[in-house]
């Protein structure tokens, strides 16, 4: 069995998407998700000139080698230009032998380990009373767990609020918007923000909450130590995780479980985290790290360490991504909640996919392959358009994390 071709396809049905299509001489396709928003083109370039070539003719059932080969045979390893352009490559891989088996690819995994994906969805309002309706209405369209984000008194801007409700998005100009910051500010609210939801719902459904990588270690253990009586199900990336030692004076203070690694690549950036037990769940998801192929190796080295997964599922990573991770969330033994934000029908219909969703849950349903397809002719017609994310700034000018 032979590669005969491989293209990306890049479209943007109210955001940019980059796929992968792999081709092979048995007539059986696969697709992998290769989107890294706000430098997609990047890794449409890292594609087509440097790894395309180097699959044509190769065996399609040699994932492994494949993967070793991106990796190792990169000389330049790691980031997230290379390993998202290996994650394509991958989930492609896998889609392919999947289909071939006439398996849905949870089941080439090892089978199921569970009916359904619990996840949450994103509440998000202007002010404390709007996010607190939001989180309602999450609860009323049956999710388990919803992750609350909210506009800060003081503040013009704040991280998760969007213009739209069910479905906002970020990256939201060519050149990115400047945002304003104040961790005080911040810090002060978002207690009472939880306060109010457990008090307006009670304890039944699992909170969560972001605070996109905005605090020094020491506001994290803080925030983390107000926010316990309100037991959320993780405070996620409290703080950069550039340097992993970060996260034992957080844990020194809080026992609010933690989150972390949607920015992560490999089992590298999250090694000393896992092993010294420092969160609680691992955010990798498919396309940013590497596949299914590595995803598997981050998952066993957690479960080691009781750590469970929480994969990254914002709509910055394609139906095709979420399609694979559900897959990979409905097999993997240390699974703890899967994220989802929802993809607008637009980009639903450009990629035709068989999961669906009902009573909190995600089901990958039972396509053979990951069950995401990519219509072709309906991605011609949404051209690319430059989009970045935005940047933070503190009040007094001075560049923060966004
Ligand atoms: C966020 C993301 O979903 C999350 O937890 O941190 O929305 C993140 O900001 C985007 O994926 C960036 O592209
Ligand atoms: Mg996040």
């Amino acid at each position: 069995m032979k590669i005969t071709a491989a293209k990306v396809i890049v479209t943007c049905p109210g955001r940019n998407f980059v796929t992968l299509k792999i081709e092979t001489d048995q007539g059986v396709c696969g697709i992998g998700d290769a989107t890294l928003n706000g430098r997609e083109l990047a890794v449409v370039a890292y594609l087509e000139a440097h790894v395309i070539p180097t699959l044509i003719g190769r065996d399609p059932r040699q994932i492994e080698d494949i993967w070793q080969f991106g990796y190792r045979g990169a000389y330049w390893r790691r980031g997230p230009v290379t390993l998202s352009a290996i994650a394509a490559v991958d989930t492609a891989l896998w889609d392919i032998k999947a289909k071939m088996a006439g398996m849905p690819l949870y089941d080439l995994l090892g089978g199921r380990s569970r009916d359904g994906v619990m996840v949450y969805g994103h509440a998000n309002g202007a002010d404390l009373a709007e996010t607190v309706d939001e989180v309602g209405r999450y609860i009323d369209l049956g999710y388990k767990a919803i992750r609350a984000q909210s506009g800060i008194p003081g503040l013009r801007d704040a991280y998760g609020v969007g213009r739209g409700k069910l479905f906002y998005e970020p990256a939201d100009a060519g050149l990115p918007t400047e945002t304003i910051w104040d961790t005080r500010k911040y810090l002060n609210f978002t207690p009472k923000l939880f306060e109010a939801l457990r008090a307006a719902y009670g304890f039944d459904h699992h909170l969560l909450h972001d605070a996109h990588h905005r605090l020094t270690p020491i506001e994290a253990a803080g925030l983390g130590k107000a926010l316990e009586p309100f037991q959320l199900f993780w405070l996620e990336d409290a703080t950069p995780a550039e340097n992993q030692e970060a996260f034992k004076l957080i844990r020194a203070h809080t026992t609010t479980p933690l989150a972390v690694g949607e920015v992560f690549n490999t089992i590298w950036d999250c090694k000393d985290l896992i092993q010294n037990q420092l969160i609680d769940y691992i955010r990798c998801t498919v396309v940013r790290a590497g596949g299914v192929t590595h995803l598997r190796r981050i998952a066993d080295l957690a479960a080691l360490y009781q750590v469970r997964t929480g994969c990254h599922g914002a709509t910055d990573l394609s139906p095709v991504t979420m399609g694979a991770a559900l897959h990979f969330d409905t097999w993997v033994p240390n699974f703890g909640i899967q994220e989802y934000m929802r993809h607008t029908p637009e980009t639903d219909a450009v990629f035709p996919h068989a999961y669906t969703f009902a009573d909190g849950y995600l089901h990958p349903g039972e396509a053979a392959g990951h069950g995401v397809d990519i219509d072709e002719a309906l991605a011609a017609k949404y051209p690319y358009r430059p989009a970045q994310l935005p940047v933070a700034r503190l009040e007094d000018g001075t560049m923060w994390n966004w």
